[in-house]
């Protein structure tokens, strides 16, 4: 809808800024939490919602993706909320179709089998017309969430959507994609600082538009090796949060940045050293190590296994406790190591939200 185009950027002043100060590392009375996914199959407003729709037809209603990011808000005390929309949408901008197949996600009907299919793309990509759906739903949301909690936008790393773009969709083992690694060096790096581009004109885009904290998704880390990630993934992961915080700089604007590498936990050191604020951690890594080996240099983000979402809510509880006793309660938000699975209780996320703040205040308060 065109008038959203002109919504105006007066927002609601935040109410709860809990979550920047501690991307920040600042004192807050309370660990701030969200949950990745959210907004989800989990809620039966979400399935409602979504129903008989496209997703991404859903992606491109700002009105569909406010209403979806608002709905988890309304039942539980999140800190904060991300804006409903796919990492994929990236690949779709610059010029390759996505279609979401029901029972397989989402698909890539053509995807790029050789170095030459790069040419298929669109490298110079205008984000304001071929994304500018995402920007006016986050204006949207911004002025709807009334300030409850902070708005975060985001993006899918390089790696993680040249590997999408490669296997046409999800994959265990990603040998497409990390046949081009090998075979096609130069053209993989290509393709990445092609997508890197694209990333940053993006997340600005998102900024602009009303985000106030950014989290870049590189959720197919695991798959690469130590020596593989530092070639083909940090150096973008770096490069992208560089220069967005420049841009933003001279602007006047300071934007916590969350960097979110699933399985990297080889790479910690590294990504704590990327320009990020936040690192986000998958449950593979123990928290109190992961706090020892980056010392106060960044935030840290995670890492609840969502698997423990199943088990009874005192136990929820006690683990949620033990993860606070191993993170400390200051430069940490609390979120599960990865998303919320649809068959999970809303009743169990919950009672995880409410152990965080319970917990977190009373260590405070010590
Ligand atoms: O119809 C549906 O509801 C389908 C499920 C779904 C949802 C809820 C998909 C398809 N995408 C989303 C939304 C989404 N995706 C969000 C929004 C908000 C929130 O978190 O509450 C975000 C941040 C993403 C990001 C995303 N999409 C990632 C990165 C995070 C992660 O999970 O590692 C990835 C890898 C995707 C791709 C994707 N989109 C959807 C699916 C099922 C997948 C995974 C496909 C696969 O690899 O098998």
């Amino acid at each position: 809808k065109q008038e959203n185009l002109i919504l105006p950027k007066d927002f609601p002043q935040l109410k709860n800024d809990t979550f920047l100060r501690a991307a920040r590392g600042e004192e807050i009375e309370h660990v701030p939490v969200w949950c990745m996914r959210q907004a989800g199959r989990y809620l039966p407003e979400f399935r409602e919602s979504r129903a008989g729709k496209d997703f991404f037809e859903t992606c491109q209603s700002p009105e569909a993706c406010c209403e979806l990011t608002l709905q988890p808000l309304r039942r539980f005390p999140f800190d904060a909320a991300i804006i409903f929309s796919d990492i994929l949408v990236v690949p779709q901008a610059m010029g390759m179709d996505v279609q979401m197949v029901a029972g397989k996600g989402p698909t890539f009907p053509e995807p790029l089998k050789e170095p030459e299919d790069l040419q298929r793309l669109q490298v110079k990509v205008d984000t304001a017309k071929e994304l500018g759906y995402v920007f006016r739903a986050i204006t949207l949301t911004r002025h709807k969430i009334e300030g409850k909690v902070p708005l975060i936008g985001f993006s899918g790393a390089p790696w993680t959507l040249m590997s999408y773009m490669i296997e046409g969709g999800g994959s265990n083992t990603h040998s497409k994609a990390k046949r081009w690694l090998y075979q096609h060096p130069e053209a993989s790096h290509m393709l990445l600082k092609m997508l890197t581009d694209v990333i940053v004109e993006y997340l600005l885009g998102q900024v602009a538009a009303g985000a106030q904290a950014l989290q870049v998704f590189e959720s197919h880390a695991g798959i690469l090796g130590p020596a593989e990630f530092k070639e083909f993934s940090l150096p973008y992961l770096r490069d992208i949060a560089r220069r967005v915080k420049d841009k933003l700089k001279e602007a006047g604007q300071d934007v916590p940045m969350i960097v979110f590498a699933k399985d990297a936990h080889y790479a910690l050191e590294e990504l704590s050293q990327s320009n990020y604020e936040v690192v986000g951690l998958d449950w593979t890594i123990d928290p109190l190590s992961a706090r020892e080996r980056i010392g106060g240099k960044v935030s840290l983000q995670g890492n609840m296994d969502p698997c423990a979402l199943y088990a009874p809510k005192e136990r929820i509880s006690d683990i949620v406790k033990k993860m606070l006793e191993g993170f400390g309660t200051r430069g940490y938000i609390a979120n599960l190591g990865h998303g919320v699975y649809p068959d999970m209780e809303p009743e169990n996320i919950g009672a995880f939200v409410e152990a965080v703040h319970q917990h977190s205040k009373q260590m405070i308060k010590q």
